[in-house]
């Protein structure tokens, strides 16, 4: 069974999740294909991106897999790990990207979906950060893409409170560029699509590409850089964030320590 949809129609393209027995979840195995998905896409040059859930879900995405971060002392959210390839294919796809959104969105899967160019969200859609929960400590870039979804003490109270955040108040936030009711969502995400694809894809390109350039242009020092990594690794090499995965697991509230 493929983990990933894929579809095109009229020069818009489409990949739907399609795992949801996993919830969706960010597997190894999913994230592959979708990643794939996405270059037979550039190769199939369309000129706009729709990633979905099926029809319905009540979770579009449950996140990272819980069952494949690592418990070996190694960086759970790694450069060349697979959620950061799956938000650096989005961001660098060659034409705008709409992430078309229903139900629950946890954890690197909100990652996800706001590095996508723009969100079409359904009224009971819900987003919520959830490295706070599991004692995750959140890579740079990630922290950066939220950065650049919301106010900063928007993303300080989704992060610390990891508690989900509904669409509504997120399209007042500007997190997502429009709420529809759900049944009318796929016409209406599909509609702009249209509209997009019907302008120029190399001007478009263009923009897309100086808009993210810009939006990256956030001076860090080297030091600053790595007294940041230091701090992530005592966090993934604590015993909070083995107990968080482990509560996860064994289906219980984690008991953090602050060690
Ligand atoms: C593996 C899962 C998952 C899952 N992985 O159904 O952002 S960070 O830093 O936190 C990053 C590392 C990250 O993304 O971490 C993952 C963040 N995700 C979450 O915290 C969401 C965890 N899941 C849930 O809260 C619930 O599953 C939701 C609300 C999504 C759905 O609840 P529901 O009651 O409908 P269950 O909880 O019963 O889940 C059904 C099965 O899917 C597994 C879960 O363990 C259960 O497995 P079993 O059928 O074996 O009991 N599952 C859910 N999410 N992210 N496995």
């Amino acid at each position: 069974m493929s983990l990933i949809l894929s579809g095109i129609e009229n020069t818009v393209g489409t990949l739907t999740l399609n795992h949801p027995r996993k919830l969706n979840a960010l597997s190894h195995a999913l994230v592959h294909e979708f990643i794939a998905g996405f270059e037979a896409m550039r190769s199939a040059e369309v000129r706009v991106l729709v990633i979905r859930a099926q029809p319905g879900a009540k979770v579009w995405s449950a996140g990272h897999d819980v069952n494949e971060l690592p418990l070996d002392g190694r960086d759970p959210l790694g450069f060349d790990d697979p959620l950061r390839q799956l938000v650096r294919t989005i961001e660098n796809f060659s034409c705008p990207v709409i992430a078309m959104v229903e139900g629950g969105v946890w954890g690197g899967a909100c990652e996800v979906v706001l590095s996508c160019d723009m969100v079409v969200a359904a009224r009971e859609a819900t987003f919520a950060l959830t490295p706070a929960r599991l004692g995750v400590p959140y890579n740079v870039s990630g922290m950066m893409t939220f950065m650049n979804a919301a106010n900063i003490r928007i993303i300080k109270e989704m992060a610390f409170t990891a508690q989900p955040v509904a669409a509504e108040r997120a399209e007042r936030l500007g997190m997502v560029n429009h709420l529809v009711d759900g049944a009318e969502l796929a016409d209406f995400t599909y509609r702009m699509a249209g509209v997009i694809a019907d302008n120029s894809p190399l001007s478009i390109r263009v923009m897309k590409e100086q808009l993210r350039v810009l939006a990256g242009a956030h001076p860090v020092s080297p030091r600053g850089f790595e007294r940041i990594q230091g701090l992530r690794r005592s966090v993934y090499d604590s015993h909070d964030y083995r107990e968080g995965i482990n509560a996860f697991k064994e289906k219980r509230p984690p008991k953090f320590s602050g060690h």
